[in-house]
């Protein structure tokens, strides 16, 4: 009998996807697995990553003519490389789509996600500069990821500089999520395409994203809250609010 084959962890790498972890679906926690509406040949979840500029500069090369670039440059990404081993059948992007998946809380299951003060995961090695792009489920046997968790750093941090460099107060526990919003929506605002705050923290800092990056992803966000002020007047909360934000 042939053995199962590896997880192609390289060649996501190459394409920017540089992190993965591979779970027993089976083994998450009720409450991770249950919207996930797993069907039962479908026994392992992969969770890709992006850390760092690379996914980026990938992206660029590629040239997406899409709204969603990244979006559309991951469901392409993971088509060509798991397509080469599995057929099409046997995975599921569940994420980028439209079902509530909490990422953090996967991140947090993986080792990555550790609360910072401006409510963006944080790690030792990627700071806050790395996001959540793909969830497929699988019928697939690959090699079970162990969990890498290299701690939080703010729990070590003195002085904070990411707390002073907000200039809307809003970094801290809990992260005063309408304080930023109200900041971001002003028309002078320095965190209207940025966060200070993210800037501000030297942990991970040789991998944040380029202006090109920021101004992109920002953006995107910037709108979705400038759309909810417009039609609420307020931020929706968690029962409500889209789950497709990156
Ligand atoms: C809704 C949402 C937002 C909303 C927040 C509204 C709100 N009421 O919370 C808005 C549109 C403002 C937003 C903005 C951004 N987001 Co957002 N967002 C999400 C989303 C879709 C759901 C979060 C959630 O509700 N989780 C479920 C509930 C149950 O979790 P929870 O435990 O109650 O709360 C957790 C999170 O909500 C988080 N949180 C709470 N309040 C806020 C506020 C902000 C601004 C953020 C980022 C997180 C956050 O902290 C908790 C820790 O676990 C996730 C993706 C996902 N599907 O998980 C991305 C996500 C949290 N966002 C992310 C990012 C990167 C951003 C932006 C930087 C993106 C950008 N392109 O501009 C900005 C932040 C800048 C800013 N200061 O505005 C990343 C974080 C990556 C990481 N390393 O952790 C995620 C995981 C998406 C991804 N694909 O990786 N986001
Ligand atoms: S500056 Fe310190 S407290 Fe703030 S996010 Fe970075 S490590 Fe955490
Ligand atoms: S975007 Fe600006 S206001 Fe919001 S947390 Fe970052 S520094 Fe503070």
């Amino acid at each position: 009998m042939s053995a199962p084959p590896a997880f192609p962890a390289d060649a996501f790498a190459q394409a920017g996807l540089n992190r993965h972890h591979l779970f027993s679906l089976a083994a998450l926690p009720a409450a991770v697995r249950a919207p996930l509406n797993a069907a039962p040949d479908e026994k392992q979840l992969i969770l890709l990553g992006h850390g760092g500029r690379k996914l980026w500069s990938r992206l660029q090369a590629a040239r997406p003519d899409s709204d969603d670039p990244i979006d559309d440059y991951t469901r392409l990404t993971v088509d060509r490389v798991l397509g080469q081993i599995l057929p099409p059948s046997a995975y599921r992007i569940v994420y980028p789509g439209t079902g509530p998946i909490g990422l953090q809380a996967l991140g947090a299951l993986a080792g990555w996600h550790h609360p910072s003060p401006f409510a963006i995961g944080i790690d030792a090695e990627w700071g806050s500069w790395f996001a959540y792009r793909a969830v497929i489920l699988a019928h697939s046997d690959f090699a079970l990821s162990p969990t890498v968790d290299r701690g939080n750093p703010c729990l070590r941090c003195q002085d904070p500089p990411c707390l002073s460099a907000c200039p809307a107060g809003a970094c801290g526990t809990p992260f005063a999520l309408e304080a930023c919003m109200d900041e971001r929506l002003l028309a002078n605002s320095p965190c209207r395409h940025n966060c200070l705050a993210r800037r501000a923290c030297p942990v991970g800092r040789e991998h944040a994203y380029d202006a090109a990056q920021m101004a992109h992803s920002y953006a995107q966000s910037l709108a979705m809250i400038a759309e909810w002020r417009q039609t609420m007047g307020r931020t929706p909360d968690k029962a409500t609010q889209p789950r497709n934000t990156r």
